[in-house]
């Protein structure tokens, strides 16, 4: 697929359900931003995804930070999901062997695969962690995305290492549908995967532990990526989640339509 290709025309490619209703969704709502909503309390978690839902295709948590984590919460952001139309995107980044991953992604307190439309997984196991991941999401109609790069400085997903991570994407192709990465990569007959890109935020640069900021048309316009995913730059100290929600929404689009009409 070409970057310049809409979403919705690259929804038509994919044969994974969750991958061709979430390009639909990002066309329909005129988003491409995803949420990074790291908070530790439920409260605080269902009222930013509630502020910021009518700016945001996808809903990305970390469970496990929150304290008093329980079933409802999961039905009550299932729910804001369906008011909103975006989807969820637990971010869980599986390492383990395939065995492990399968448990902990269909069991234990979380039961992710029973809620999240899209998680993802580091490549570092090698390519069981997949098998194992898609045993338990592919019947449910989820979808993974592979760490192929990450934003912080310092990283040792590169070079060898992130050609293989798009190797494996090639090889299982109906389960991963994308990447956490940086850039968009070369593509070869047949490939369209989704790039979701964290480490975006339009007013400071570095969080003093390792994170790395960039502008959201550096991301989507320059590099080629599709998902800017924001945390802090929305929710962070002083400021207004749906101003800055609906601020990110507008940058990220607008480099979009810059995008496939360059
Ligand atoms: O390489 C990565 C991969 C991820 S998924 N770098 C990241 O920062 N992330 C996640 O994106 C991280 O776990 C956090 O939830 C979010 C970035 O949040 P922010 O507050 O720095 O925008």
């Amino acid at each position: 697929m070409s970057a310049s290709m809409s979403y919705l025309e690259r929804s038509k490619l994919h044969s994974n359900p969750t991958a061709k209703a979430f390009l639909e969704l990002m066309e329909r709502k005129k988003s491409n931003l995803s949420l990074a909503a790291d908070v530790t309390s439920k409260a605080a978690l269902i009222e930013l995804a509630d502020k910021t839902g009518p700016y945001i295709c996808l809903l990305k948590t970390h469970i496990d930070v929150v304290d008093d984590f329980d079933q409802d919460l999961v039905d009550q952001l299932t729910a804001l999901a369906k008011k909103h139309d975006f989807m969820i995107f637990e971010d869980r980044k599986f390492a383990d062997i395939g065995n492990t991953v399968k448990l902990q992604y269909s069991s234990g307190v979380y039961k992710i695969a029973s809620w999240s439309d899209i998680t993802n997984a580091h490549t570092v196991p090698g390519e069981g962690i997949i098998q194992g991941l898609r045993e338990v999401g592919l019947p449910l109609n989820r979808c993974l995305l592979l760490l192929a790069e990450m934003s912080s400085a310092g990283t040792l997903a590169k070079g060898d290492y992130t050609n293989t991570t798009i190797e494996l994407a090639r090889k299982y192709k109906d389960f991963v549908v994308g990447f956490i990465a940086m850039q968009r990569y070369a593509d070869k007959e047949g490939d369209d995967f989704i790039y979701m890109t964290p480490g975006v935020g339009m007013d400071q640069k570095t969080d003093g532990l390792g994170q790395q900021w960039k502008h959201p048309r550096e991301v989507v316009y320059d590099l080629g990526c599709d998902v800017i995913i924001v945390g802090r730059g929305i929710y962070g100290q002083g400021r207004d989640p749906a101003k800055e929600a609906k601020r990110y929404q507008e940058a990220g689009w607008s480099a979009y339509l810059e995008r496939i009409s360059k």
